[in-house]
């Protein structure tokens, strides 16, 4: 294929970038990555990165720290003002390697590298923000202040699923703050980061500031999560993985941001609007092939209406087209790779045998014609799925729904609820008191009316509650500053003699 070589006929060789340069792995051994949409497409060759080649990109972040630390933040932030530009102009080449790197239909990967923009300049006005506070102290001629600092060393270890938003949810805060970082990309995915921090490179970020290891998570990620100079690690991947990061970082006292599993739910009530209803369920479960944290796993519709919805549901869902994300003709594109085709097939037979859910629609590998060298999956319905069935409570991570029945809205929150993860959920009614019942009890972190469970914006926090995350979240400004950033209270007095809080005050006030 022409356009998976170099000139020469070779496929690309790329590199880690450590310390401003970009550098061949110590142990000199690379791997293949191919375009899940045909195989035949090798992307080019990636680091196989080891422990070896951690430690230089630490060393060289523990080495401009100081310097980038000393820079006023308003210039750091005049720095990522001038990296958003760059990707805006770059916008349309990186969506396209992200497409065929990654399988997303094209104009989700445009909505991939938007999301990195806004977060970009979103970020960058914090330069001339990252508020603290001034605050009475209680003792006469003393000054109270609190002001944050950067943590240090942080390590960012992101999914393959938003190749370049979610490394930029971590880089901007993380780097507006002071901090300097090491990541390192999904193996599926590498090249959007490489994208990414092609642009900060041409932004002028000091060497060090930023550095990226391509690799395995057990060859690159474990040695980078544990390193003993890394302060913070924030992670983005499944529940087992973040428990591994998080069990180790708490070992050694490290600051830990993780980002996990989810399986959202969308509720619909007898009185919606049942064709938006549809469209939302379909953007929510098909869209990136339901390789979206927030994809609407959950169908969760009244039964008053149950039966048309379907009906309408299984119809609009006949209509999209699988296929090669370039082709803008298609609505779904491919799965990740082979693993995930298997995962995906095998809760497809768990929910037709074990969990004995109706099988309304799809689940079928589709591997002939145009799908022939790629991991495509049919848009698969099940019907009559009960609550507690594993299809209906286990993150599947592919273009697999589960719609459920409900008798009224009392049901559809427990039912929502009652799954161990609570990243997003939404629900479908044109009647407010319901709509804002919902709002309150529904225990996720993001919520939705009217619309699917997809469509976070990067100025609002991101996160979950329960096996999702740890408490934190990203996106938003005090919320993602709050991970990459460390509070320094601060008093100044200026009596001239000593005064004893807590025991003087007494005094003053007896
Ligand atoms: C993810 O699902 O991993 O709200 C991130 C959304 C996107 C971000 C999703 N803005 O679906």
């Amino acid at each position: 294929m022409a356009q998976t070589k170099t000139k020469s006929g070779k496929p690309e060789v790329y590199k880690n970038y450590i310390g401003g340069r970009w550098v061949k792995p110590a142990g000199g051994s690379m791997m293949e990555n191919r375009n899940p949409a045909d195989t035949r497409d090798v992307i080019g060759l990636f680091p196989a990165s080891t422990s070896e080649d951690v430690a230089a990109a630490v060393d060289a972040a523990r080495r401009a720290y100081p310097g980038w630390k000393a820079t006023p933040a308003p210039r750091r932030a005049e720095l990522l003002y001038r990296f958003g530009q760059i990707l805006v102009e770059r916008k349309e080449e990186y969506s396209r390697d992200m497409t065929r790197e990654m399988g997303k239909v094209l104009k989700e990967a445009r909505g991939d590298v938007q999301e990195a923009i806004d977060m970009t300049f979103y970020t960058a006005g914090e330069g001339r923000r990252l508020h603290g506070y001034t605050t009475p102290s209680e003792l006469p001629h003393k000054m109270a202040m609190c002001v944050r600092q950067p943590v240090g060393l942080c390590a960012l270890i992101t999914p393959w699923n938003f190749p370049m938003a979610i490394p930029s949810w971590k880089m901007m805060p993380a780097l507006v703050c002071g901090n300097t970082l090491v990541i390192k990309p999904a193996e599926d995915t590498p090249l959007s980061t490489i994208n990414l921090v092609h642009a900060a490179e041409a932004a002028g970020l000091p060497p060090g500031v930023i550095n990226v290891v391509v690799g395995t998570g057990e060859s690159a990620g474990a040695p980078l999560s544990t390193h003993a100079d890394i302060r913070l690690v924030s992670f983005t991947g499944s529940t087992e993985t973040g428990r591994r990061v998080a069990e180790a970082a708490a070992r050694e006292g490290k600051i830990c941001s993780l980002e996990m599993g989810g399986k959202n739910v969308i509720l619909v009530m007898e009185d919606a609007d049942l064709d938006l209803a549809v469209e939302g369920a379909v953007w929510g479960a098909f869209g990136t092939s339901g390789q979206r944290c927030t994809a609407s796993s959950r169908l969760v519709v009244h039964r008053r209406v149950y039966r048309k919805f379907l009906e309408k549901l299984i119809e609009r869902t006949l209509t999209l087209r699988v296929g090669n994300g370039l082709d803008r003709r298609v609505d779904v594109g491919p799965v990740i790779n082979e693993d995930a085709v298997a995962k995906i097939l095998g809760y497809i037979e768990i929910g037709r045998n074990q969990d004995g859910a109706r099988l309304a629609l799809g689940g079928r590998r589709l591997e002939k014609g145009a799908h022939r060298h790629g991991f495509f999956i049919e848009p698969t319905i099940f019907a009559d799925v009960a609550p507690g069935m594993r299809i209906a409570q286990e993150e599947i991570f592919g273009p697999v729904l589960s719609v459920i029945a409900c008798r009224d809205l009392d049901e559809a929150i427990e039912i929502g609820n009652g799954v161990r993860y609570g990243l997003s959920s939404s629900i479908y009614t044109r009647d407010v008191n319901r709509a804002f019942e919902a709002m309150e009890r529904m225990y996720t972190g993001i919520f939705y009316v009217n619309s699917s469970t997809i469509g976070a914006e990067v100025h609002l926090p991101f996160g979950g509650t329960k096996a999702t995350g740890n408490g934190h979240r990203e996106g938003a400004m005090n919320t993602s500053l709050d991970v990459f950033s460390e509070w320094k209270s601060i008093y100044v007095d200026y009596s001239g003699r000593l005064q004893k809080a807590q025991i003087d005050t007494a005094e003053l006030v007896g």
